[in-house]
């Protein structure tokens, strides 16, 4: 490939005359901008073990009341972005959140779309646009841009859940901004029962909802029933897997990341091949190993890692007897929407 003229190959004097008129010559960072072949990605196959990650989430909520925290959540920073970027990768962002009995997170809405999906206790719920969606490990709330959220805990021991949210992306769009608001009145006849099962939705007098998030909650016990139906009643079917959408239109639940689970069969090992979108990947059932470029994990119930984009994934059951369960986040509606989504095999 043909070098590129340097910085330093230019005269003093031109460099300052460009400096002082806001000009940059491109050629000494053409390469640096467009790499040859594959985009260079700060994003690193990085794990966190749940079991490190909560005796200090319970340590915080000694130490910040929930007053001063407004959301008590450790991010789960991607060390290759820096950690203060607070990214997981380009476009997600990760954090688990505490919340203890008798606390309040207050209501407010923002321009990032959000996820939680609940890893550990009983009692909370998350009031999303007038529809209190109660939570239980596994489950997964959206909290779609826009919409009004607040979370409350009527149960006795701390809850604990995985945040997704792409704000890294809505933040350097420079369009993420939030508004607080009051506590929601909650509304009644709202939720998901209605959709719970497939191929049947809501109707009035011949009228599909209009709203642009039909669907808020997606309960852990019908995504898991589905798994469990699809792998048995395809012992063949390597891949067995949902994808988290919306009931009366058929996309991505949200926009900007998408959202799925995974069924691993006893002992099994799958490949997923080199797509240019970033993943995340938290266990909800199980235990796994996860080879990620050069990294192996193994990760065991509630622990959660990332992928960057353009690497296979090789993902393995360990335990022999009994499925596994994963929740996957990935950038692939931004991709598809972009034009960049890329599947290299
Ligand atoms: O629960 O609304 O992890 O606004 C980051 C920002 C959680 C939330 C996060 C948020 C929230």
């Amino acid at each position: 490939m043909q070098e590129l003229g340097r910085l330093e190959d230019l005269p003093q004097d031109y460099r300052d005359e460009l400096k002082e008129l806001n000009l940059v010559p491109l050629w000494p960072s053409l390469r640096g901008v467009l790499p040859p072949k594959v985009p260079t990605r700060q994003t690193k196959a990085t794990h966190w073990p749940y079991k490190t990650i909560k005796p200090l989430l319970l340590k915080a909520g000694e130490l910040t009341p929930i007053e001063k925290a407004e959301r008590r959540v450790l991010v789960l920073a991607n060390p290759g972005h820096g950690l203060e970027k607070m990214q997981a990768s380009a476009a997600m962002y990760l954090g688990m959140q505490l919340l203890m009995p008798g606390e309040w997170a207050p209501s407010h809405r923002h321009t990032p779309n959000a996820v939680r999906m609940i890893v550990e206790g009983e009692g909370a719920y998350t009031t999303v646009d007038g529809e209190k969606c109660p939570m239980h490990r596994g489950d997964l709330i959206l909290t779609p841009t826009g919409l009004w959220h607040e979370h409350g805990h009527d149960g006795k021991d701390p809850v604990i859940w995985l945040d997704v949210l792409d704000l890294p992306l809505v933040y350097y769009m420079e369009a993420s901004y939030h508004i607080n608001g009051e506590r929601q009145t909650v509304v009644s006849g709202l939720g998901d029962k209605p959709y719970a099962r497939g191929g049947v939705v809501p109707t009035q007098v011949f009228e599909r909802s209009k709203k642009a998030y039909p669907m808020l909650r997606y309960a852990w016990t019908d995504a898991k029933a589905a798994l469990l139906a699809m792998a048995s009643d395809n012992p063949a079917l390597e891949a067995v897997q949902i994808t988290y959408v919306n009931p009366e239109t058929g996309a991505d639940a949200e926009n900007i990341l998408g959202f799925y689970a995974m069924l691993l069969r006893p002992g099994q090992t799958l490949r997923l091949p080199a797509r240019s979108p970033a993943q995340v990947f938290h266990v909800i059932e199980g235990t796994v190993h996860a080879q990620i470029v050069d990294s192996s994990f193994t990760l065991v119930e509630a622990d959660t890692c990332c992928a960057p984009g353009y690497e296979a994934v090789t993902l393995k059951n360990l335990q022999a007897d009994k499925p596994s369960f994963v929740f996957i986040a990935d950038e692939s509606p931004l991709h598809r929407k972009l034009g960049v989504y890329e599947n290299r095999g």
